[in-house]
């Protein structure tokens, strides 16, 4: 528990007197209206007139019904308690959870050093109910819903959450944390929970990601934790570590340390497998599972290259290769050898590994785009095989399949049941159907919302994961980092843009062939020292797209009012867990509604 100081040598009316507020807010027509005062009996903090006046302060929204008490009740953190109805296992995460609630709360104190004991209160009693509680795994079938039903009891607070699950008790708590604020006026500034609520809310998407690319420039395990902390507070629940790439291989792994030996910009830029472990259970506790990407055969340069000293010949061509435009999408380039049958050996010994530091077997990705026949041709040239080909989309079908081969028999020759490829020319017709099984292969759709990938997928029977480059992709528009750099990925997309795209509603796309979203940041041009500004508050606006998905204006297709005020609160809730999520506006704004 986070110890804060108790000071008494400043009393209510000395502070008062030194800081007496200016402004009261009224609400008016659901809008939080300014009036000044002189002296401030009755006054009411902007906080306060936020969370009673008209929408909710949520964020993603719920997507069932929601009341909410018209008036609060003002204590302080000492007061709050846990009581489980939980069995083994899910009682020791809740317990782990609840930890991380209380620092929500805490980090909502605007006055450490002024904390009154006297309060509203004398207990806060948060009742947690979970109904199966030996699933402690997130599944892509696993019930994240919840109900908070929170009311007064004499001088008391009771909120009983019920969870099917305890992955949807974690997300009870979040929504809890989210009915408590700070409110600088009460008492010369306290904790507040609104005095009664009632909450109901699953998600529509049970895929709910975010993609993290580590190869471009390396990202500290604690910068990533934090994008863990921002992911839990916005209901997000996969964390796609696009860990590798050509240009660097950070990831240790053990029964291949070549990789990450040759292929880590340093070896202070190296994830060790106790680190990825303690990353994935990080994770877990906040309702995150883990998919790891080693992209291949494509985008596979730095750290595949030692294979002809150790004798098993070339695992990776056109290394470094020039022009570099000819043989791959962006320099390095570098594609696995698909006629080295050393390569196939490796990647059943990487695929083992990576299954065991994610503990991940219900989802797996393969990477698999843009991959460059013109570099195979000429590799296949100089060994002199290219006639066995006629067209060598085949090549890379077979690579795929063997390949996959490989990932069950590393899975103890069991199938996966989801694995994630992304789109690509493989995926098009006609080589979709004839290389990659809809039973259990999800296209995780990167073009443009325009092109005809999603729609033609879809029609084809194949489940979609939608991470369109147009809305989804987070790392756009900075600027371009080469002269003949992708327009692809110009302009910026503004949160808006990230939270109107509703491809399923505009496309007319079957909803049940949706595996889910994920927003991406490739890491080009961002590393820690700008990831927390990347990422939020758009990962925010993505979020409540895919928990709640929200209707839009069918006519003007604006966003509907709350909605800003509510991702400002949000965000100003980011900022006090530590992340440094952008501004949306001047504070005036929140000042002086519409
Ligand atoms: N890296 C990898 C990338 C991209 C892809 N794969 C990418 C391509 C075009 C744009 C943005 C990113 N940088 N491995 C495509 C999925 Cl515009």
């Amino acid at each position: 528990t986070p110890t804060l100081v108790y000071n008494y040598k400043h009393t209510y009316s000395s502070y008062k007197k030194s800081h007496p507020p200016q402004w009261t807010w009224e609400c008016i027509n659901q809008r939080c209206e300014r009036r000044s005062i002189k002296g401030d009996v009755g006054a009411v903090s902007l906080a306060t007139c936020s969370m009673l006046c008209g929408s909710t302060q949520l964020w993603p929204q719920p997507t069932g019904p929601v009341t909410l008490g018209s008036r609060a009740v003002t204590f302080n953190h000492k007061q709050l308690q846990l009581e489980s109805i939980v069995s083994p296992p899910a009682k020791a995460l809740l317990e782990k959870a609840y930890t991380s609630f209380n620092e929500n709360i805490v980090s909502l104190i605007e006055k450490k050093d002024y904390i009154k004991e006297k309060t509203d209160l004398k207990r806060f009693l948060i009742r947690v109910t979970i109904v199966h509680s030996d699933i402690v795994r997130l599944k892509t079938s696993t019930d994240e819903g919840y109900s908070i039903a929170l009311k007064p009891i004499g001088n008391e607070i009771i909120a009983n959450i019920t969870a099917q699950t305890y992955f949807g008790a974690r997300h009870g708590l979040e929504t809890l944390s989210q009915l408590i604020w700070w409110d600088d006026y009460a008492n010369g500034g306290m904790l507040k929970v609104l005095k009664g609520a009632t909450v109901q809310d699953s998600p529509v998407f049970s895929y709910r990601g975010l993609m993290i690319d580590t190869s471009r420039n390396f990202m500290s395990i604690e910068s990533l934790k934090k994008v863990m902390v921002g992911m839990s507070a916005n209901k997000l629940n996969v964390f796609h570590w696009h860990v590798t790439d050509s240009q660097s291989f950070p990831l240790i792994v053990p029964s291949v340390p070549q990789l990450a030996k040759t292929g880590a910009y340093s070896s202070g830029m190296t994830y060790a497998p106790e680190e990825v472990k303690a990353l994935v259970e990080f994770a877990r506790l906040r309702g995150i599972r883990v998919v790891m990407e080693v992209d291949t055969p494509a985008h596979a340069g730095n750290g595949w290259t030692w294979g002809p000293q150790e004798g098993l010949g070339e695992l990776a061509v056109c290394v470094n290769e020039r022009p570099w435009s000819m043989y791959c999408g962006e320099p390095p380039c570098g594609q696995l050898n698909p006629e080295n049958p050393n390569v196939y050996d490796v990647l059943e010994k990487l695929y083992k590994d990576l299954l065991d530091l994610s503990s991940e077997n219900e989802i797996f990705h393969i990477g698999g785009d843009e991959v460059n026949l013109e570099c195979w041709a000429q590799h296949l040239q100089k060994t002199n095989t290219l006639y066995n080909y006629t067209d060598l989309h085949d090549l890379w079908g077979e690579f795929t399949m063997k390949a996959l081969n490989r990932l069950y028999i590393a899975n103890g020759n069991k199938k996966i049941p989801y694995i994630i490829v992304w789109s690509s020319k493989l995926s098009k017709r006609p080589y979709l159907t004839k290389y990659l099984d809809k039973s259990n292969i999800v296209v995780q759709s990167w073009g443009a919302s325009q092109w005809p990938d999603t729609p033609d997928l879809i029609a084809d029977g194949y489940k979609v994961l939608i991470s369109h480059v147009d809305a989804w992709y987070l790392d756009c528009g900075f600027g371009r980092w080469r002269e003949t750099g992708d327009a692809t990925c110009d302009p910026y997309r503004p949160w808006q843009t990230v939270y109107n795209h509703r491809p399923w509603q505009q496309l007319h796309l079957n909803k049940k062939q949706i595996f889910g979203g994920e927003a991406a940041l490739w890491s080009e041009q961002v590393d820690e020292s700008s990831l927390d500004a990347r990422l939020w508050p758009r990962a925010a606006a993505f979020a409540e797209r895919v928990w709640s998905d929200p209707q839009l204006d069918t006519t003007t297709y604006s966003i509907q009012e709350d909605v800003y005020t509510r991702l400002n609160t949000h965000r100003d809730r980011l900022v006090s867990r530590g992340l440094g999520a952008e501004a949306l506006w001047p504070s005036w704004c929140a000042q002086n509604p519409g």
